[in-house]
């Protein structure tokens, strides 16, 4: 059973189907896709390009399918998902519309016993979560929220139909990504904007353009290469890091570097030197750059200054992308409000409290982010050997093996789980990887008559230590975000993803997977295979 059929799950589906077994996919939602399903906001748009941004495991696919931008819409990459579930005939093996509410594993049988919340009991042998590291949304507990009379949105959760703002008195909580990107164009619409910021962000132009014949073309005829560059790198992206050190060289040919990266950007910026990412004086130089681009486009400078980061590196928060964000707050219409030293109080019948200040809305906008890595794991009762469940196992931070299975809870596969480098590369790098790794060792259990694997609680703990140290080598935990789950209160604080870099952690799985299956335990289950 294979829970999700967002870009992971779709994937899923159609590799464990060909290697034989019998699939069947749960998925909430009304249509494929996940993320780009559910995050229909205005301006939703991928940070990465959209012709990395892509599946690789069919060559035919990725010749045929034609990307119109540099950085696809959120409706350009929901168009790809539906094709692809009906180019490969997927959607006859999924269930829509069912979430899974609770699966718990039978130490009689060896069968997990999934229950949705349509009711439905069904049994599996394996249990493969492809439900999304950026899925279990998250809803601050303002008071007041359940009093607002107005229309109500998380960015996340946004109506397909979408919200017509025209006219209307807006605020958006939140300047991460989507907060970001959703700006700008409610600020084309709406009668008066107000955003209401916490802590101002890092963001680097898209300098998004249309891609040209010539730039799909010389892709294409490239695509088996370049995909093979991006597998074998360290952060799955052929985009070419500049090796000088920042430190090393002379300010006029540094901020020229600076600039040139600026002017191609979005996430190339952070390669404009070796150590950006690494030293925190060659960091504070990059950071420097961005904050005087801020202070050049925002024209009131005490708006201008709400709006520099001052109290994180840049890029140890996932970086933002944006179109035409800081030059927004130019527009009479919008206003910045910072909420950081006196935070939002209530949300009342008619907008927003904040700073003793009433703020009227008709529109509220939540861009407030996710419960990520672990979230969309833990909201489901999932409950392993001993009856524990995965939400008590993980409340001190996430502990897995390879970020795809966890100790105590055999024949379930977390895919891109924490622990995996997941958001630190391109996802469907990503997605390929781990699939491509569970279907194999699916694949060879079969061959050799087993039907249960379960990571060992050694392989876990050496895993887990080398997951917080790969990361102490980076600036990543020198910033509160999702990344360490300090946006959920109560969460613990662990750097989730594997910063170790994304070629090293496929060579570390693939040999896990010849050397036997190393620091798992496979066997026999003591039932046949369920119905
Ligand atoms: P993020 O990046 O988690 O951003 C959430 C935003 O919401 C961020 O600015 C938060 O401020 C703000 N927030 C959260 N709670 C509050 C409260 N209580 N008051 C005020 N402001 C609040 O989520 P996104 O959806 O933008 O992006 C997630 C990822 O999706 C992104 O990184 C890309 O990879 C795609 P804070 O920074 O916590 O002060």
């Amino acid at each position: 059973m294979v829970v999700g059929a967002g870009f992971g799950g779709m994937y899923a589906l159609y590799d464990l189907r060909r290697r034989g077994f019998t699939v069947r996919v749960f998925e909430r939602g009304s249509g494929v896709g996940g993320t780009w399903f559910w995050n229909r906001y205005p301006g939703a748009r991928c940070d990465i390009e959209s012709m990395e941004y892509s599946y690789s495991f069919d060559e035919d696919l990725q010749q045929e399918w034609t990307w119109s931008q540099r950085y696809p819409t959120q409706p350009e990459i929901l168009a790809y998902a539906e094709h692809v579930a009906d180019r490969f005939d997927l959607r006859r093996h999924i269930t829509f519309g069912t979430g899974v509410g609770a699966a718990a594993y039978d130490e009689g049988t060896d069968v997990w016993r999934v229950t949705t919340d349509t009711g439905e009991e069904v049994d599996a042998r394996f249990l493969v979560l492809a439900t999304g590291v950026l899925s279990a949304t998250r809803v601050p507990e303002f008071p007041g929220l359940e009093r607002f009379r107005g229309q109500l949105h998380h960015t996340a959760r946004w109506p397909v139909d979408g919200v017509d703002v025209t006219g209307k008195r807006v605020g958006v909580i939140g300047t991460g990504s989507s907060g970001i990107q959703v700006v700008p164009q409610l600020a084309a619409d709406a009668a008066r904007l107000t955003v209401f910021q916490r802590t101002a962000n890092y963001s680097i132009s898209a300098e998004n353009d249309r891609l040209t014949e010539e730039q799909i073309r010389d892709v294409r005829a490239d695509y088996p290469a370049i995909r093979e560059k991006a597998r074998r790198s360290f952060t799955g992206s052929t985009v070419p890091i500049n090796r000088q050190s920042a430190l090393a060289v002379p300010e006029d040919e540094r901020r020229a570097q600076f600039e040139a990266r600026w002017k191609l950007g979005g996430f190339p910026f952070l390669g404009s030197y070796d150590d950006v990412m690494r030293d925190l004086d060659a960091n504070e130089l990059a950071a420097e750059f961005v904050r005087d681009k801020i202070r050049s486009i925002v024209r009131d400078p005490a708006v201008a200054e709400l709006l520099t980061p001052d109290d994180h590196p840049i890029g140890s928060k996932r970086i933002c992308v944006d179109t035409g964000y800081f030059a927004t707050f130019n527009r009479s219409n919008v206003r910045l409000v910072s909420v950081r030293e006196r935070p939002i109080e209530e949300i009342t019948e008619t907008g927003l409290r904040a700073g003793g200040e009433h703020h009227e809305l008709d529109v509220l906008v939540l861009a407030t982010g996710f419960d990520a890595m672990t979230g969309s794991f833990t909201r489901i009762d999932i409950r392993g050997r001993g009856g524990q469940t995965l939400a008590a196992k993980w409340a001190d931070g996430a502990r897995t093996y390879l970020g795809v299975q966890t100790a105590g809870f055999p024949n379930l596969f977390t895919l891109t789980g924490p622990g995996s480098p997941a958001v630190l590369c391109n996802m469907f790098l990503a997605i390929e990887q781990h699939v491509d790794w569970v279907g194999r060792a699916l694949s060879t259990m079969r061959e050799e008559g087993h039907d249960v694997i379960e990571a060992t609680v050694e392989a876990e703990e050496q895993w887990t230590t080398h997951v917080d140290e790969a990361a102490d080598g980076t600036l990543y935990k020198h910033a509160n975000s999702w990344y360490v789950g300090s946006n959920v209160p109560g969460k613990a604080r662990v750097f989730l993803p594997y910063a170790g870099g994304v070629g090293r952690y496929r060579k570390i799985c693939d040999s896990v997977a010849e050397d036997g299956y190393r620091g798992f335990v496979l066997g026999r289950a003591r039932a046949g295979t369920p119905a």
